[in-house]
Formats: structure tokens, sequence, C-alpha cells
């Protein structure tokens, strides 16, 4: 019960905030797309994960407020960034069940987009296969409102849940993420290397995008630029960082 109370406080004492990690283009060396990862500092629990409270403000519908100040924060952080002149690149939110089958999703996201002067097509929802098969129908009129405004939409573990092709095929999302789990012994793991493969080969059928998550060491990129994966994300580019880390990093590749 501590852990609740404390997070309910925790918004009105905003002591979250939002680290950014990006997403590479190998073929380019650009980076396409930061990814918004938030972070809680408590006073007295120090610094709680993602992992360690998302569960949580799920359960008691405190995800609703905090999905919503996060996907704010991160659409005005990336209007910052641009204005700042830096080269402009998506900003993606992951999205847990409960936020995307809110009640008024879309008018949410688009009056957040409308305060930051931010163009849809610099936002990205990052949703896992799960979040989608609660309601096919409800699910592909959601979908297909956030796509229409332009906004990007990616499927987050990608192969960890349970979608089938014919699913995937029905829904209009631009991105596949291949799953980290897949990516960790790529190199020596000939199953996890098939089912990389896969994806790669049913992304490019579908015309879609692809993206390979956890990506640690050069050996994993090699393996996955040999494979055709254009995009990449993980910590032998850039682990998760503050703003002003980022800001830095963003200044040395200008
Ligand atoms: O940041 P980290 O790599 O520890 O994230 C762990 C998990 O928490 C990931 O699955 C990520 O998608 C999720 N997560 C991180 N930030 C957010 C957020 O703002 N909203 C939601 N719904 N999930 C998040
Ligand atoms: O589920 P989602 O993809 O949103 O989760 C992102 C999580 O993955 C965050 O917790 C982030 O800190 C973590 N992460 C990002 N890059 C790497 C990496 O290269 N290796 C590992 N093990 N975790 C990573
Ligand atoms: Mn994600
Ligand atoms: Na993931």
């Amino acid at each position: 019960l501590t852990m609740e109370n404390s997070l309910r406080k925790a918004l009105q004492r905003e002591e979250f905030s939002l680290y950014y990690q990006p997403k590479v283009n190998i073929k380019t060396g650009q980076i396409v797309c930061l990814e918004a990862l938030v972070r809680w500092q408590n006073p007295e629990m120090g610094l709680i994960l993602p992992n360690q409270f998302i569960p949580l403000a799920e359960d008691t519908g405190l995800i609703i407020p905090l999905g919503e100040w996060v996907l704010r924060t991160a659409c005005a952080q990336n209007k910052t960034w641009q204005l700042l002149n830096y080269p402009p690149m998506r900003v993606a939110v992951n999205f847990s069940p409960r936020q995307f089958q809110q009640p008024r999703l879309t008018d949410m996201v688009e009056q957040i987009l409308g305060e930051a002067d931010l163009a849809p097509c610099w936002l990205e929802l990052e949703l896992t296969e799960n979040v989608m098969l609660q309601n096919v129908e409800k699910t592909v009129q959601t979908l297909n409102r956030l796509s229409n405004l332009g906004i990007h939409i990616s499927i987050d573990d990608f192969g960890t849940g349970y979608s089938s092709l014919s699913y995937i095929k029905k829904l209009p999302i631009q991105t596949l993420k291949i799953d980290r789990s897949f990516v960790h012994d790529i190199n020596t793991n000939a199953d996890d290397a098939a089912i990389a493969i896969a994806v790669i080969t049913m992304a490019q059928s579908l015309r879609l995008n692809v993206i390979a998550e956890g990506v640690e060491t050069l050996e994993q990129m090699k393996l996955l630029d040999g494979l055709n994966c254009p995009e990449m994300q993980g910590y032998l580019f850039s682990k998760p960082l503050p703003v002003a880390e980022m800001t830095t990093l963003l200044s040395n590749i200008k």
C-alpha cells in the first residue's frame, strides 16, 4: 500500500522524469527516433524502474494520468529539440493496455500534439501485441484514427506475444520491433537467429519497417546488418539518457 500511496503522490510531487534512447538507421548512421522511458525518483525509495511500478500504475488506473504526463513531456521535449535545430526525429512513447483502451484516446493524443505544436509525424506510439489483442475491431478502429493523423505505430517486443500473421496484416502499423530476447544470443543460438530472420522477412514482404532492440555488441550489429535489418537500438549505440545528456549527444552529431 505504501508503494501505491507514493505512486499517487508522485505526479504532483514531480518525481517522474523521462530518459531517451536513440533508434539508429545503420545504413545512414542517423538517429531516426528517441524512445522515451519513464523513471521514478522517490525521496525514500530512490530510483525505481518502470517494471517495478508500471504494473501497479496499470492496476490502480494511475497509468492514465501518468501516461498523459509522459506523452505531454515527450512531445514538448521533441519540439524543444526541433526549435534548437537538431535534426528532426520522432519521439516514441510506450502505451500499456489500459492506456490504449481508454475512452477518447485519439482526442487526448491530438490535443497534446496541438499543445506542443508538434506535427503528428514526429510522434511514434509503441504498443505490444497483447495490447492490441483485446478487441480486434476496436483495435483496428483506434489504430486507423491514430494512423490517419500521421502518427507512426510500432509493435514492441514483437515475437513474444500471440498475434497471428493475418492479424498483423490488418493493422495500420509501420514498424515491427524484434524483441531483445531474440537478439541477445543471436550469434550463438540458431533458433533465435531463425526467429529474427522470420520477422525481418515478414516485415519486408508486408512492406513494414523493422528494428532490432537490445543490440549490445558489434557481433550482433554485424549479423543483423547482414540480415538486412536497417534499424537498431541498444546499449551499443547508447543507453537511455536523461535530457541534458541526450542534448549533449545530439549536439555532438549535429
Ligand atoms: O526503461 P526500461 O528499459 O527499464 O523499461 C522497462 C519497461 O517499461 C519496458 O517494457 C517499457 O516499454 C516500459 N515503459 C517504460 N516507460 C514507459 C512509459 O512511459 N509507459 C509505459 N506504459 N511503459 C513504459
Ligand atoms: O519493452 P521496451 O522495448 O519498451 O523496453 C525497453 C527496455 O529495454 C528499457 O528498460 C531499456 O532500458 C532496455 N534496454 C535498452 N537497450 C538495451 C540493451 O541493449 N540491452 C538490454 N538488456 N536492455 C536494453
Ligand atoms: Mn518500447
Ligand atoms: Na521491448
